[in-house]
């Protein structure tokens, strides 16, 4: 068995949610951040046959997209002259950052 972590935008996760579970796939959803915007992302878990997980991966290339994100970010002048001078950065995020971890036992109870 293999466990499937996909981090994916939150604009993504309801479609992709519904995609899975329709065709069968047990999956949860966490509300998580992301460590470089410090922007809500989603994280869903998906356990699954190691047989399906090009399937899971399918259904999400389907539904995530890429998108540009733009974050306003101090310049490096602030901290020598004490000038706080934000300007935007534009950032391209992934349509979805998939992990596939084996998993050593699954215990139902
Ligand atoms: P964030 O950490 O908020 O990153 C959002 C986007 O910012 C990233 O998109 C990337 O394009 C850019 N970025 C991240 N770190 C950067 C840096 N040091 N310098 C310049 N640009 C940077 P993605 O790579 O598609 O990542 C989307 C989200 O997936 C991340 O949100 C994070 O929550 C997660 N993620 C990505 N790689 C990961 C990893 N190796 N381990 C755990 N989570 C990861």
């Amino acid at each position: 068995m293999k466990l499937i972590i996909a981090i994916v935008q939150d604009d993504d996760a309801g479609d992709l949610l519904e995609s899975l579970t329709e065709a069968g796939f047990g999956v949860t959803k966490l509300a998580t951040t992301g460590g470089f915007l410090k922007a809500g992302n989603t994280t869903l878990m998906i356990g699954v046959e190691e047989k399906n997980v090009g399937k899971v991966i399918s259904h999400i290339e389907e539904v995530c997209k890429t998108r540009k994100q733009v974050i306003t970010t101090p310049s490096s002048v602030a901290s020598s002259t004490g000038v706080y001078m934000p300007y935007p950065v534009e950032v391209e995020v992934g349509g979805a950052n998939i992990f596939v971890v084996d998993v050593d036992k699954f215990v139902r109870i």
